[in-house]
């Protein structure tokens, strides 16, 4: 009898798939959840034939150990932040540069609408299906020993930054010594004294405690970073059709659920950093972005940068 119930529940079995995705950050971070939420989607919707398990908190590495995975089908899905893509996937460059985004709604505008598409599919022959972009706020720096109150304070201090030539590029502009290392090592780096400063949104801020070892957050916003989920190519491939379609549809409608989680977290970060002491700069934003000029001098060259840049731009 058992063997026979194992029979007939063995075909089910053999073709549910489990999609593993990979992420930085801790369970309850607005990219972890929204991916989970996904996973219900498609489970719900695939009776049970698809899902997906969400590995936080980098305990699978890093981001670029994660790309690395997912690139080879190791893993099937990954979500991290477009600066994490700069170097392998040109076009991602563009939503990552400084001051290109006015304001969350013309980042949300450009996109869900032709640009984030064209970005997105840009990355299929770097072997990555991107299936959505999710919100990451403005970025701000923060150091430990003093503030940046202005751009003449940035100068020789070292900052962290993500691993992109961008980036350094970015704080070099702003003549700050850019030291690129994964999210992981920052807080140590940055109580050690390994580094001056780090620069990010304040949900990432507050949920990797950086705010207790470095006190002074200057509000640059100095980008807008997106969030990108990407599926690898080499496990996209081996899907139907139909399957393909489902999971592009529940990366879609976990979109708007992401941006919920992340206006309230953005939101409540801010409140639980400033009751903790940290003491917020009011810096001369145009001071910063005039002195970005030369990262986009060097960046967007080719033609095709130039149309999404100048497209990004005349989006309303
Ligand atoms: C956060 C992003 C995360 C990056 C991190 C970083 O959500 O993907 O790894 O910044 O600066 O905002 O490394």
């Amino acid at each position: 009898m058992a063997a026979l119930l194992a029979a007939v529940a063995l075909p089910t079995a053999v073709h549910a798939v489990e999609f593993r995705s990979a992420d930085i950050h801790p369970d309850d971070y607005p990219t972890v959840q929204a991916v989970r939420h996904l996973g219900d989607l498609l489970k719900q919707r695939s009776n049970g034939k698809m899902s997906v398990k969400v590995f936080a908190q980098g305990s699978l590495g890093s981001e670029k150990d994660a790309i690395e995975q997912t690139k080879i089908g190791a893993l099937s899905m990954v979500r991290v932040n477009s600066a994490a893509m700069n170097n392998i996937c040109e076009a991602t460059i563009v939503p990552t540069m400084p001051f290109l985004f006015r304001s969350t709604e013309h980042m949300r505008h450009v996109l869900d609408g032709p640009v984030g598409d064209d970005i997105l599919k840009s990355c299929e022959k770097n072997g990555f299906i991107g299936l959505a972009w999710y919100d990451s706020g403005s970025r701000s720096m923060y150091t430990t020993k003093r503030p940046i109150k202005s751009l003449a304070d940035a100068k020789g201090m070292k900052i962290r930054v993500q691993q992109s030539d961008l980036w350094v590029s970015l704080l070099e502009a702003m003549h700050a010594n850019a030291t690129p290392m994964p999210w992981g090592e920052v807080y140590t780096a940055l109580k050690t004294g390994l580094v001056d400063g780090a620069e990010n949104n304040w949900p990432s801020y507050e949920s990797s405690r950086q705010f207790e070892v470095a006190k002074y957050y200057s509000l640059t916003e100095h980008s807008m970073a997106p969030e990108m989920l990407l599926f690898s190519k080499v496990a996209w491939d081996r899907l139907s059709k139909e399957d393909q379609a489902m999971v592009r549809q529940a990366a879609k409608d976990s979109v708007p659920y992401m941006r919920k989680l992340w206006d309230e977290r953005e939101q409540k970060s801010r409140k639980l950093v400033e009751a903790s002491g940290v003491q917020i700069i009011q810096v001369d934003k145009a001071s910063f972005q005039a002195a970005m000029k030369p990262v986009y001098d060097r960046f967007i060259t080719s033609a095709q940068m130039k149309d999404l840049v100048r497209r990004a731009q005349e989006t309303k």
